[in-house]
């Protein structure tokens, strides 16, 4: 297996409108993360991964784009963002951006143009249909409801959108599209940026023919009709040939519909396309038949059936990304942890998880000290789009109002959007302003200055963690088994290579558990823990008690 820096490194998710202001307007800016540059290289982490700051009318936050090429005033300008490489790279990180191409803002100049007329030379720039039958070209919907189309009633014709009305998608299918594109991923590349995660590149190609949908269930829907399109790994071997491979940077696709059928192509090394992905299949793992505001219990044997199969999927061509969270969605402790009672070591058995198995690992913004769900008491209070659209359409269709809000509280992407929990002075130490977003009332308590002292805090943990994993390699590149799966409390994994061999054993219950597995606990000494380790047999494990072992 080749070694790259990629493979090795550990990455940091920036939100930047939740992570930290400096001009008191509430959001977050790229001063903010100049400020900050100490704390993130304090962790031990390679890369900053940057979620979009060009220029664009927020719709969805950013990823409705209306200039490639220019950074908001909102985060600072260009200034700010040169500034801010330049810092980066002094102290040793790299940074990635952003690379929103499946679709731009409608405020977008090819856009505005593209809506003109008929034969306007952006035209083709976006997918336009006729409408069928006094409506839309087909049945699709939207990822945040309602219609895929929009109808314009300067042409009498609809464009396709897969987000919001605003995020019109961009046709791929026209090679001055391509070229436009490969040419910002160059622009960036040549002013020294590492690398770009690609959001929802899965869904660039579209099928032949827009045919209606046939299914009821929508995940159904992005599967058959939106992902993996007819031309998608030619779209992206070209944007490889063009660009890509001429600078030594990272990509990490985005998307949903990526699966384990489909996901080794768009990473095997001898294809030329990408260099990782991120799939969703432990993501998506509670969403009932009605997606994901119709919520079902985590199934632990599957969550970790996903782990194996995409660690065996990806062993021999390409290479694994591993995160249990983002901007998209809730808090990975209050979903995969205990956020009460144990959240501060089930907060570090995930930190144990992310940084044992082998790929590249993202943490993002905040879980580093075990930020955990907001729940506002109103819908007023949240921004996010898709949980907005998701309220509406819930109102529509007459359902229990109260009890949807609670389903907000557990599946909102405004849970991981709250600011970033610097100290407990008011609104966190994030802005002097009035936040964006309001700040979750636990900042009192979760924040970074109070575990900046604390030896044993969820943030000493993550940094030790990470230097563990940089001083064994054979977490990165080792082999990887899982043992007992069948065990519903206990995840247990081998790491080994030619020179060590590790196991590793996390509790995920409430429980203290003696695990029975056929093994003799004698052959192993116990290297780190997320707890002190008192007069405990080796394969004994306190309720969300972590272990790495060490063969001996
Ligand atoms: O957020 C999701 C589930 O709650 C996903 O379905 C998400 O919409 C999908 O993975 C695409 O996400 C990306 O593109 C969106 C943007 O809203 C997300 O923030 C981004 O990560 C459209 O650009």
């Amino acid at each position: 297996m080749k070694k790259t820096w990629w493979k090795e490194s550990v990455v940091y998710q920036i939100y930047p409108r939740s992570f930290k202001d400096t001009t008191g307007n509430g959001i977050g800016d790229i001063h903010g993360i100049i400020e900050k540059l100490d704390h993130i290289k304090s962790l031990g982490v390679d890369v900053i991964w940057l979620c979009p700051v060009y220029e664009s009318p927020n719709d969805d936050n950013g990823y409705d784009i209306s200039h490639y090429r220019k950074i908001s005033d909102d985060f600072g300008g260009q200034e700010a963002f040169d500034e801010l490489l330049e810092k980066t790279h002094q102290k040793g990180l790299k940074l990635v951006m952003d690379l929103v191409a499946n679709h731009t803002s409608d405020e977008h100049y090819w856009f505005t143009e593209s809506k003109k007329s008929k034969s306007n030379p952006y035209r083709d720039y976006y997918i336009w249909k006729d409408g069928q039958n006094d409506g839309p070209p087909n049945n699709w919907e939207s990822f945040f409801n309602g219609s895929t189309w929009e109808y314009d009633s300067t042409t009498d014709q609809y464009y396709l959108h897969y987000f919001t009305k605003k995020q019109p998608d961009l046709n791929w299918e026209n090679p001055k599209v391509r070229k436009e594109i490969f040419d910002v991923v160059e622009y960036w590349f040549k002013k020294g940026v590492d690398g770009f995660r690609m959001d929802v590149i899965s869904l660039i190609s579209k099928p032949d023919g827009y045919p209606n949908s046939e299914h009821e269930k929508f995940q159904e829907t992005i599967i058959n009709y939106y992902a993996n399109g007819p031309k998608i790994h030619q779209y992206l071997h070209e944007m490889n040939q063009e660009v890509l491979s001429k600078y030594d940077i990272m990509t990490v696709g985005e998307g949903p519909g990526i699966d384990l059928a489909n996901g080794p192509l768009y990473v095997d090394a001898s294809r030329e396309e990408l260099n990782m992905v991120f799939h969703f299949d432990h993501m998506f793992i509670d969403c009932g038949v009605g997606g994901k505001y119709d919520p079902i219990p985590i199934d632990f044997k599957t969550f970790k059936t996903v782990f194996n199969n995409w660690d065996k999927a990806l062993k021999n061509k390409g290479w694994g990304s591993i995160f249990l969270g983002s901007h998209d969605f809730s808090r990975m402790v209050s979903r995969f942890g205990n956020d009460q009672e144990y959240r501060k070591p089930s907060a570090k058995l995930l930190a144990t998880l992310l940084l044992t198995l082998r790929g590249t690992v993202y943490v993002y913004q905040g879980d580093e000290i075990g930020m955990t769900n907001v729940a506002y008491d109103s819908i007023e209070d949240y921004n996010d789009v898709e949980t907005l659209n998701a309220w509406k359409a819930a109102e529509e269709e007459g359902q229990d109002m109260e009890e949807f809000l609670h389903i907000v509280h557990i599946q909102s992407r405004d849970n991981a959007r709250t600011p970033m929990q610097w100290s407990s002075d008011a609104n966190a130490g994030f802005t002097e302003g009035i936040p964006w977003l309001k700040t979750n009332p636990n900042h009192k308590n979760i924040n970074v200055a109070t575990q900046e002292n604390d030896p044993n805090s969820i943030l000493n943990y993550y940094r030790d963690m990470i230097a563990f994993r940089k001083a064994n390699k054979t977490f990165v590149y080792g082999d990887y088994e899982c043992l007992d799966l069948d065990n519903p409390s206990i995840y247990a994994y081998r790491r080994w290579d030619k020179a060590n061999e590790f196991l590793v054993l996390h509790n995920f219950s409430d429980k203290k558990i003696h695990w029975g597995y056929d093994l003799n606990e004698d052959n192993y000494k116990v290297l780190k823990s997320n707890m002190a380790q008192g007069q405990q047999a080796n394969f004994e494990l306190e309720a969300w008690q972590t272990k790495i072992l060490k063969r001996i």
